[in-house]
């Protein structure tokens, strides 16, 4: 009986210091958060620092890396951001692989424009003023500090490997992401051109797909490429880096264990302490050998 009390206890104990590693215990915000609310959208989450989960920091200090050598790879001598076609996912019809958590990293991007992103599920690509479909609202860097940004006063709010929480997803949820070209200066509604995963729900309608979706070798995530400009204007260059984001699914089963793992687990862990206890004389009998 004392055995099995002190299993439960320590079975306990585990779960619950285990289940706190899957807990963001970051802080509530970034330092600098931008306040733009283009189209009046909120926030679906406060964009959080690259270094605020174990997560993030595994993303900041090994994922990050292979990324930008991927990116860089992949790039031509012009600057454009290009991968085979057969190596890319398809951002209008993407859905998630696994149930997890999911999250968007901010990676990088090429361009000086304060370009916002958004995102949506399913088949829902309304953009009501209230909705919390903003993502990054200002989604630019000069990569070391963050600089506060409001539609008035743009700044530079965002380090690569900074995220926000899109929460719970469900296996073969859709996940659609749009890119408000300049967003952060908040234009007007009507003025606003929309780049959506989607493209036949660009604003105004541009057949382009705007982003290029792919994994890039040695990560775990969906890397978008975004081109902010429609194809028909003047400045378009097809280049696909003015922003580069990475979507990241965490395993349900990976973030939350089964108990039987933990049972398993400490099982073997008490064998292998009685059985150092009674190679050392003097000591008193495990738990185990007495119940
Ligand atoms: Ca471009």
């Amino acid at each position: 009986m004392v055995f099995i009390r002190m299993y439960h206890s320590v079975v306990k104990g585990m779960i619950a210091f285990c289940m706190l590693g899957t807990i963001n215990l970051y802080s509530a915000d970034a330092e600098v958060q931008a306040t733009s609310r283009p189209l009046g959208l909120d926030v679906v989450n406060l964009v959080q620092k690259n270094d605020s989960d174990a997560a993030s920091i595994n993303f900041r200090d090994n994922i990050l890396t292979n990324i930008v050598n991927y990116v860089d790879d992949h790039t031509s001598i012009q600057g454009s951001f290009s991968v085979p076609v057969f190596n890319q996912v398809d951002p209008a019809t993407f859905t998630a692989p696994v149930a997890g958590l999911a999250r968007v990293y901010y990676v990088g991007g090429t361009n000086t424009r304060h370009n916002s992103l958004g995102y949506s599920r399913g088949n829902d690509f309304s953009l009501n003023p209230g909705d919390p479909k903003l993502v990054f609202p200002d989604a630019s860097t000069n990569l070391f500090t963050r600089t506060a940004s409001s539609s008035s006063v743009l700044g530079q709010p965002l380090i690569p490997g900074d995220f926000v929480e899109l929460g719970p997803v469900a296996l073969g949820e859709k996940i659609n992401f749009f890119l408000i070209p300049d967003g952060a200066e908040e234009p007007a509604p009507g003025q606003a051109e929309l780049w959506w995963t989607d493209p036949a729900q660009n604003f105004p309608s541009d057949a382009l797909q705007h982003a290029l979706a792919v994994v890039p070798a040695g990560t775990d995530i969906l890397l978008y490429g975004w081109e902010d400009r429609h194809s028909l204007d003047q400045q378009f260059d097809g280049d696909f880096n003015d922003l580069f984001i990475a979507l990241q699914i965490i395993p349900t089963s990976a973030a939350v264990p089964e108990p039987e793992t933990y049972l398993i687990l400490v099982s073997f862990l008490l064998f292998v302490a009685c059985i150092r206890k009674k190679q050392k004389p003097q000591k008193a009998h495990c738990s185990i050998s007495n119940s």
